[in-house]
């Protein structure tokens, strides 16, 4: 079926296999279209609820819902054609730069190619090196910075137009500059689709509709950044520390 992109959490437990459990009964109801940024210490469980909604894992107890289909009546393969799933390890892939977006639509023609690279904010770099779109991604002397492999990944995920999407940012520290073209690019990205996002950069999760707070496997705060900080929580322990 082709998915809205609306996303349920029904009492979700979950353990990797007979381990103790890393999400204890998780709720939450996104609606379509909404950004939602996932922060906490490192090991609380923001990884595996993202797993959950990609399926890579399926629930122990309770129910992952997609446009109230029960996730687990759902073929992966229909799931993941409509889902975009961006992860440090699939920022970039061997070759081009132009091979590189293609990969979000194989088909796409090169129009098509550079009119989702202006649209993120990659385009200008791109024409200022040497070979242009052209130019190996991997090649000694064509020194990508990790921004601008990001926007190349931002601009591959555009051009494959996935209803719900999963980023889990990176946390290398990239320049101001930089950041902030990345940040403009998430924006274009996010819009019109759901979007789940590990969040490291306070600038993505200023910017999500809403932010959930996630500590050893419970959601422990809901809101947006200026919700969150008013209440004086974990979140502002974590964020104006
Ligand atoms: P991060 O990426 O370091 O900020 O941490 P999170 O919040 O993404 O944590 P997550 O969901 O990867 O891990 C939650 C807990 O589950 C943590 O105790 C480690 C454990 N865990 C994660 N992946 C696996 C796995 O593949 N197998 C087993 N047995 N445990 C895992
Ligand atoms: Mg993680």
């Amino acid at each position: 079926p082709e998915i809205v992109g609306e996303v349920k959490f029904n009492h979700v437990t979950f353990a990797y296999e007979d381990g103790e459990e890393v999400l204890k009964n998780v709720n939450f109801h996104i609606k379509a279209g909404e950004t939602i940024a996932l922060v906490g210490h490192t090991g609380a469980g923001k990884t595996t609820i993202v797993n959950l909604i990609s399926r890579f894992y399926d629930t122990t107890r309770g129910q992952v819902l997609i446009d109230g289909y029960d996730l687990k009546d759902v073929s992966v393969e229909s799931l993941r054609s409509q889902m975009g799933i961006m992860t440090q390890d699939t920022f970039m892939f061997s070759g081009t730069i132009k091979e590189n977006i293609r990969y979000g639509k194989l088909d796409a023609t090169d129009e098509e190619v550079v009119k989702a690279a202006q649209a993120v904010k990659a385009h200008d770099f791109i024409i200022k090196l040497e070979k242009g779109y052209d130019t190996d991604v991997n090649e000694r002397g064509s020194r990508l910075s990790v921004g601008q492999r990001q926007l190349i990944a931002l601009a591959r995920a555009l051009l494959a137009d996935p209803r719900i999407l999963i980023l889990d940012e990176a946390t290398s520290s990239i320049d101001t500059q930089t950041e902030k073209k990345v940040q403009e690019g998430l924006n274009v990205l996010f819009a019109g689709r759901t979007s789940f996002v590990i969040a490291h950069r306070l600038s993505t999760i200023r910017n999500a509709d809403r932010i959930m707070v996630i500590d050893e496997g419970e959601i422990k705060e809901v809101g947006n950044h200026q919700q969150l900080l008013a209440k004086k929580g974990m979140y502002h322990k974590l964020y104006m520390a």
